[in-house]
């Protein structure tokens, strides 16, 4: 039996501070939350919108909004101010007995202030501060923001990543004198799983071309033009549909790139799509070629459809997809090989069904309910580290 099956459970008030837009981090804490609160514990959302996830009314569940009242002086407006002071108004009237940010900027910041002005008045409430990646891969170790970054990682009572290749990136690019636990990302497999959606599948893929799918953001990190360049040199090959799915500031070069090469008729953009699980169901493939990535929750997520993925060997992606086991990796910008690891899998059923099968075993080791117990037991064993330093 593992150590988190021995966990007895306490329930706790926990303070949960992210981003509430579209982002694999937002995900990540939105979903741990409402896990938390299913199972009894009390969850406090702290974000300056609802996060996109948290839809509706939920048992345990609290949101507070940060709001900032503006002044003509403030150019910028002091989010980080007001996240502090939201902080500790909603520790102080909910006897918070920790604070949970995911993104380190401004979130663990925003919370050591929090924690100092409450320590003033009398109140210890221990924070835990979860990397997510460009916090420290692109953004973080940036000079604009490096020495905030790194004293606030160091000031965080409790310190997670989430892959072992984000820990080590961590350790690389900062000064770290504090320990770092790596608690993976998770998907909830009643959500994402495999459904029977034939009639959409033959309505995007008429004549049973396969169907090869990416999920992002859109940023620059996430390479589209590879997923597109990868996509040409396979349908060059064999009849094959494209579905884009999401938005950001690549989208208009990524269209005028399918248009320049004349591949537009099997290609969709989607936009930005609530029902992801659905359109992993009729998919075959997933693409994710990225320049960097701390772990790759998307992969993850078609995984736990029964989607094998060809992606980019960067940061911890190997930590999730397994070379040819549950996918293939290439080296970064490498499309003729992922096009051909493509090809390999699109015409060989039988490897394609072994592939389907392994990716979803694979997404069983990041199934929710392992891996928040972890989320519990970290918790537990902040309060009391610093119960006993009081
Ligand atoms: O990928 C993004 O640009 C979004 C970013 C975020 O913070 O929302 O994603 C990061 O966190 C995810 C959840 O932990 C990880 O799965 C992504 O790999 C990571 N993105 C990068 O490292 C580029």
């Amino acid at each position: 039996m593992t150590l988190e099956a021995n966990f007895k459970r306490q329930s706790m008030k926990i303070g949960i501070v992210c981003y509430p837009t579209y982002g694999g981090s937002g995900v990540v804490a939105t979903e741990l939350g409402k896990a938390l609160a299913r199972v009894g514990h009390e969850v406090h959302f702290i974000s300056y919108k609802q996060p996109f996830r948290l839809s509706s009314f939920e048992q345990n569940i609290t949101f507070h909004e940060v709001s900032f009242t503006n002044y003509p002086l403030f150019e910028f407006p002091p989010y980080e101010t007001a996240l502090a002071s939201k902080l500790v108004d909603a520790v102080k009237y909910n006897n918070l007995d920790i604070i949970h940010v995911h993104y380190a900027i401004p979130h663990a910041s925003a919370a050591y202030l929090a924690k100092q002005i409450l320590q003033a008045q009398g109140i210890y409430v221990p924070v835990v501060t979860t990397l997510h990646g460009t916090d420290i891969t692109l953004v973080g170790k940036d000079v604009t923001y490096e020495p905030v970054v790194n004293f606030s990682i160091n000031n965080s009572d409790g310190v997670t990543a989430v892959s072992e290749s984000l820990k080590q990136d961590t350790l690389d690019y900062f000064d770290i004198n504090t320990e770092i636990e790596v608690i993976p990302n998770f998907i909830d497999l009643n959500i994402f799983q495999e459904s029977n959606k034939v009639h959409f599948k033959t309505a995007i893929a008429p004549d049973g071309e396969p169907i090869l799918i990416h999920i992002s953001n859109f940023r620059k990190v996430k390479r589209v033009h590879d997923v597109i360049d990868t996509f040409r040199q396979v349908v060059s090959r064999i009849p094959a549909k494209l579905l884009l799915v999401g938005d950001g500031p690549e989208r208009k070069k990524a269209e005028q790139q399918c248009r320049d090469l004349g591949i537009c008729n099997d290609i969709r953009f989607l936009g930005k799509q609530q029902a992801v699980n659905e359109l992993l169901s009729v998919s075959d493939l997933f693409l994710l070629p990225s320049e960097s990535e701390s772990f790759g929750l998307a992969a993850l997520e078609a995984m736990a459809c029964g989607v094998p993925v060809i992606s980019s060997n960067a940061g911890g992606i190997p930590e999730v997809n397994a070379h040819n086991d549950t996918g293939f990796l290439a080296d970064v910008g490498n499309t003729a090989q992922m096009a051909q690891y493509a090809y390999l899998l699109l015409t060989d059923k039988e490897k394609h069904n072994t592939f389907k099968q392994n990716a979803l075993d694979q997404a069983k080791r990041f199934d929710l309910q392992r891996i928040m117990p972890k989320y519990e037991k970290y918790y537990q064993k902040i309060i009391d580290k610093c119960k006993a330093l009081i």
